[in-house]
C-alpha cells in the first residue's frame, strides 16, 4: 500500500521565521510530543524545524482557563502533557463540557484557520505543560494542509453511517488524522492472526473478510463497500485480527492509528461495541 499524502511547501511568502531560543531537552520534548500528532506527519525538514522554534513553552498550573470562548485567537496548543477541559456556551447559557484533551491532543486552530473569535474555553484540569504556536507561523505552515484535509474527507465522513451521530467539529478532528492507502485487487489489508494497530473505512472499491475454517479452507464471511468499516475489532479489543480482509478490485481505505482511533472514536464506541456483536453469528 501507498500512502497518498504529501504536503505543499509553505503557502505565505511573506512568512517571517520566528526562533525562540530551546534547549536539546526542549527539542527532544517537543519531538516526543509531536510524534503521534497526525498534523506534523508529511513534514519535511525545514518545516519541522521553523514550527519547532516558533513553538513557546507554557507551564499551566491546573484550574487555569488557557483559552476563553469568545476571545481573540494567537495561538495553537499542543498538549505535552497533563489536561484540559474544553466548554461551550450557547448563547451566553451555563458552559457545557463538549471535550477533554490529555497529552498529543491540539486545540485552539479554529480561531486562527477562520479569523473568528474562540468557539470554546478551555481549563487546564492538572498542572499542564503546554506548547504554543503563534498565528502567523500557524497559518503560513500547519494550515493549509489541515484545511486541505478537512474538505477532502468532509462529504466523505458525512457519508459514514458509523459517524453519523457526531458533530460536524468532531468529523473535522477525524479527518485532521486520517490517511489514505490503496490496495491492488486481490491484495491482502489485513490477516487474520496478525497484530493489528489501523483501523479502516472504505473510500472506494469494495473488500472481503475471510476466516479459516477448520479444514484450513477460507469462509467468506463480510463484503465491504463505501462507508464500511473493519479493523476495530483489534483495536477495542487488544486482540488479533479476527479475519483476514483481501481487496476485490482497486480499494481506496481511510486509515486511523490506534491512537487516534481511541481518542477520536470515543463517542461511537458504543455502536462499534453493539455492531461487532453481529460478527458472532458468522464466526
Ligand atoms: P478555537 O481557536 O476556537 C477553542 O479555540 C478551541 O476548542 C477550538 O479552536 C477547537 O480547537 C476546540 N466546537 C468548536 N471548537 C471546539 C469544539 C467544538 N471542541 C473542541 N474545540 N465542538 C465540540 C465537539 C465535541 C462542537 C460543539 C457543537
Amino acid at each position: 500500500s501507498v500512502s497518498a499524502e504529501s504536503i505543499q511547501p509553505s503557502a505565505n511568502p511573506n512568512y517571517v521565521r520566528k526562533a525562540i531560543p530551546k534547549t536539546h531537552e526542549q527539542r527532544e520534548r517537543i519531538r516526543l510530543a509531536v510524534q503521534n500528532n497526525f498534523l506534523f506527519k508529511n513534514f519535511d525538514e525545514e518545516q519541522y524545524q521553523d514550527v519547532v522554534n516558533a513553538m513557546e513553552e507554557k507551564r499551566v498550573p491546573a484550574n487555569t482557563t488557557v483559552i476563553e470562548q469568545g476571545g481573540v485567537g494567537d495561538f495553537f496548543y499542543i498538549v505535552e502533557s497533563g489536561s484540559l477541559d474544553c466548554f461551550i456556551s450557547k448563547d451566553g447559557g451555563t458552559p457545557h463540557k463538549v471535550t477533554e484533551y490529555s497529552a498529543g491532543g491540539s486545540f485552539g486552530e479554529l480561531a486562527l484557520m477562520y479569523n473568528a473569535p474562540r468557539a470554546a474555553t478551555l481549563i487546564t484540569t492538572s498542572e499542564s505543560v503546554l506548547w504554543a504556536l503563534d498565528r502567523v507561523t500557524f497559518r503560513s505552515i500547519l494550515m493549509e494542509n489541515t484545511s486541505r484535509k478537512r474538505r477532502m474527507y468532509e462529504s466523505f465522513l458525512e457519508e459514514v453511517p458509523l459517524l453519523r451521530s457526531l458533530e460536524p467539529y468532531e468529523r473535522h478532528k477525524i479527518a485532521d488524522a486520517l490517511e489514505s492507502v490503496y490496495f491492488d485487487d486481490g491484495e491482502e489489508v489485513v490477516k487474520e492472526g496478525d497484530v493489528g494497530d489501523t483501523f479502516y473505512m472504505v473510500e472506494s472499491g469494495q473488500a472481503i473478510a475471510y476466516k479459516n475454517g477448520p479444514d484450513g479452507e477460507k469462509q467468506q464471511v463480510y463484503r465491504y463497500e463505501k462507508g464500511g468499516y473493519f479493523g476495530e475489532l483489534a483495536l477495542l479489543n487488544d486482540s488479533p485480527r479476527a479475519a483476514t480482509v483481501v481487496a476485490v478490485g482497486r480499494l481506496k481505505c481511510a486509515t486511523l492509528g490506534k491512537k487516534a482511533f481511541t481518542r477520536l472514536l470515543g463517542p461511537v464506541r458504543d455502536i462499534l461495541n453493539r455492531n461487532s456483536e453481529s460478527y458472532q453469528g458468522s464466526k
